[in-house]
């Protein structure tokens, strides 16, 4: 996957670029990082990227023409397939595992990072395909979300993560909160591990980390149960422990 970003703030992306799981994908080849600096696309000496916003008001907008330039320059007879556009933004539609996912699968993607107050109207009409939001918070700037976004999808490329399994064990699989874990050593200041652990029963140690899986997330999140990929033992166990399924759930297994 072709991940390109467009920022003024560069700098900003190196570490993560230079450590731990993006390091080593881009290493293996799996992802292949652009870092482009709008500040090349500007045409006047200042370099300037901002402008007043038409109809007053505080704050400044992003200028069309340096984003128009740069998105152009990196898209110019390209061999590949086209790549997806994001706008990193508040206004975008919200983030979650499924569009992760989905994002996971294309082979380029662009990200845009805004600053100021935002970008031009006409880079949204005209350029971007989607615009995504990592929460209902404002924050300085696209940079950050852009980092998390790049953070969800690498770690789901095939390759990535060394334990096979581990994407597909993780909190969310299945729409469901991750279980606890417990690490060495069995007892830490008298907090013991459950027995279960311990036990070497797969099947029993399977079971109790679905049923904790279920007992957390009817707890802490409840609203991802609807959506959540469930047996009948599980809806079993969750009408012992008090969900009942509300209406609409026929796509419940
Ligand atoms: C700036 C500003 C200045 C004066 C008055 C009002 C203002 N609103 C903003 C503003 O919303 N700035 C944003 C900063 C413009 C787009 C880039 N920035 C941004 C992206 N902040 N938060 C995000 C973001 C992106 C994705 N998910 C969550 C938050």
């Amino acid at each position: 996957m072709k991940i390109d970003l467009v920022t003024i703030f560069p700098q900003l992306f190196l570490p993560h670029l230079e450590t731990g799981m993006w390091a080593i994908a881009q290493k293996k080849g799996i992802v292949q990082f652009g870092i482009y600096d709008l500040r090349n696309y500007t045409e006047n000496q200042h370099r300037t990227v901002d402008d007043y916003p038409f109809g007053g008001g505080p704050g400044m907008i992003m200028k069309p023409g340096p984003i128009f330039r740069a998105i152009e320059a990196l898209t110019a007879n390209s061999p590949q397939p086209p790549p997806l556009t994001i706008l990193l933004s508040p206004q975008g539609e919200k983030l979650n595992q499924e569009l992760v996912k989905e994002l996971s699968e294309l082979p380029w993607l662009i990200l845009l990072c805004g600053r100021y107050r935002g970008v031009d109207q006409r880079v949204r009409e005209k350029l971007v395909q989607r615009e995504i939001s990592i929460g209902d918070y404002v924050l300085t700037g696209g940079e950050l979300p852009a980092m998390v976004l790049i953070d969800a999808v690498i770690r789901l490329l095939p390759g990535v993560l060394g334990d096979l399994d581990s994407a597909k064990e993780d909190s969310f699989y299945e729409g469901l909160l991750d279980c606890p874990h417990y690490t060495r050593p069995q007892n830490f200041r008298g907090l013991k591990v459950p027995p279960v652990l311990l036990s070497g029963n797969h099947q029993e140690i399977r079971r109790w980390r679905r049923r904790k899986a279920l007992e957390l997330t009817l707890e802490k999140r409840p609203d991802l149960l609807p959506q959540a990929n469930l047996s009948k033992e599980d809806l079993d166990y969750l009408a012992q422990i008090g969900y009942h399924q509300q209406p609409g759930g026929e796509r419940w297994i």
